[in-house]
């Protein structure tokens, strides 16, 4: 568990630069928060079990790819595809495995973007290359899933069908509202660049007039 914790700090290190780079160069912060954890045990034993492997050791590396997790929330749906192709462009992250929930939605109404992914941890003058699962959603995406997590996820028992039904319903309207934010987000920009044309274009007319006052010898 050790070495799953140093690799989420690697992680870490890399969503901190993307976060100030993207901030930095387009004035507006990518990311939400973000949230890490290391899997339980009872949670491993229960997926190998699941998944009919014998609970070693080496099972748990081979098999599970979210023993260490990291979670990205962003404020707009648009924001997800952004971070993925940051962290695509790690050239010290080795991306193994995709699953793009957002555009092909789970039967449930999950959405989000998974990535597995192999980043080098230092141990011992030893590197070694050690799986992360990363979880990149928007806030609304996020609200949904953890409620969902909560109530209904890992429900074993036989729930009733209209349970599920409501549950996807409120995951379409989930998805709604991300639509409807990322236009508002857009139009909001639209707005922005026209006053400032509008700021720009003012100035240079009143500029102009301080000019031709100079040239008349009127200032
Ligand atoms: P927990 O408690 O969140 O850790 P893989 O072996 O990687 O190919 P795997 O592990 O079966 O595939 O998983 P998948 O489909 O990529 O999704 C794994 C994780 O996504 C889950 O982890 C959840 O965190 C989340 N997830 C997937 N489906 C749902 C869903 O319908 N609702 C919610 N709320 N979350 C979901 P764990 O280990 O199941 O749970």
């Amino acid at each position: 568990m050790y070495i799953y914790g140093l690799a989420l700090k690697e992680v870490e290190k890399k969503i901190d630069i993307i976060r100030y780079d993207y901030e930095y160069f387009n004035k507006y912060d990518s990311i939400d928060h973000v949230m890490t954890r290391i899997k339980s045990p009872e949670s491993i034993l229960n997926k190998l079990k699941k998944d009919e492997m014998e609970p070693t050791y080496k099972n748990l590396v081979s098999d599970i790819n979210d023993v260490a997790g990291i979670r990205i929330i962003c404020p707009l749906k648009s924001d997800i595809f952004t971070i993925r192709k940051y962290i695509r462009e790690f050239n010290d992250i080795n991306v193994i495995k995709e699953k793009d929930f957002v555009t092909h939605p789970k039967e449930s109404g999950y959405t989000s973007y998974h990535m597995v992914v192999k980043v080098p941890v230092a141990i011992d003058n030893d590197i070694s290359m050690v799986k992360v699962e990363i979880q990149i959603r928007s806030l609304a995406m996020d609200f949904w899933a953890s409620l969902e997590h909560k109530i209904y996820y890992k429900f074993e028992g036989d729930a009733p069908d209209y349970i599920s039904r409501d549950l996807r319903e409120c995951a379409e309207m989930v998805s709604t509202l991300d639509e409807k934010m990322l236009s508002l987000n857009e139009a909001i920009q639209e707005c922005l660049e026209k006053q400032e044309e509008l700021n720009m274009s003012t100035k240079t007319k009143e500029s102009n007039r301080q000019d031709q006052r100079v040239l008349q010898g009127l200032d």
